[in-house]
């Protein structure tokens, strides 16, 4: 559970840079399939009417009879382009295709694992999810029912549960896994915006599922680290040893 990195509470520089979110991940997935799905749609759905209308049926009077090759039924239509737009049109859509799946799975792959930052440590919080309400427990052992985190700091979460089956997630920083009794599943986020969150349950879990709500406090990096070295006292554990765990949290080596 601890981190015995000898580090100190004081003088531990502020982590500056950003780490990309997984709601930011999702968003742009999001982002690019709306827009390419609406371009995509825009351009066929113009496409057919306009030739719809182009080429519709006069009734006898026909201004392309010499001009193109009508399709007569049964028969396979022998354009005069020779089968080039067919080649374009598959080509340039298996190319999108393609690369909308390599490029969606690799974001998801990054989601999946998570970042790794040289010389900082991620922190690790345990859920345990019971019915009704969510317990978070820090490596020093101070539980609370308020998740406390650092803004822009890379957050993992050990979800389980003390009773039935739920579903922990915070809708807002896109994170959601189950919370199985006897299993531990993960997941991690980062905040890039202090603020208030709010964690829910996904799954129904007995009568009082949408009462559990737990307040997700997203802080400035050395307001977090003050709350956590103050934390030390409600676990009972020794001071020298907690503050030792308080202070690894996210450090750099000293
Ligand atoms: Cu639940």
């Amino acid at each position: 559970m601890g981190h015995l990195v000898p580090h100190t509470v004081v003088g531990i520089p502020l982590h500056g840079g950003s780490v990309r979110a997984p709601a930011d991940v999702f968003e742009s997935i999001f982002e690019v399939f709306l827009i390419l799905g609406t371009a995509v749609g825009i351009l066929v759905v113009t496409y057919t009417m306009y030739h719809a209308l182009k080429y519709r049926d006069r009734g006898g009077d026909d201004p392309y009879a010499d001009k193109v090759e009508r399709p007569v039924m049964g028969e396979m239509p022998a354009s005069g382009s020779g089968g080039r737009k067919v080649f374009y049109s598959f080509g340039i859509s298996a190319l999108i295709v393609v690369s909308l799946i390599v490029w969606t799975y690799s974001s998801l792959a990054y989601v999946e694992d998570g970042p790794t930052i040289e010389g900082e440590e991620d922190i690790h919080i345990t859920v345990e999810g019971y019915r009704f309400g969510w317990a978070f427990i820090y490596p020093n052992g101070h539980e609370a029912s308020t998740l406390r985190v650092p803004q822009n700091w890379v957050v993992r979460l050990e979800v389980t549960s003390r009773d039935v089956f739920h579903n922990f997630g915070i809708p807002e920083l896109r994170v959601k896994t189950d919370a199985m009794p006897g299993q531990t599943t993960e997941a991690w986020f980062t905040a890039p915006e202090t603020g208030t969150y709010e964690a829910v349950c996904y799954e129904l879990c007995g009568s009082g599922h949408s009462v559990m709500v737990s307040p997700v406090e997203v802080m400035p990096q050395d307001e977090y680290r003050e709350w956590y070295a103050g934390t030390n006292g409600t676990n009972g554990t020794n001071g020298t040893a907690a503050s030792v765990d308080a202070a690894s949290v996210g450090g750099v080596p000293a």
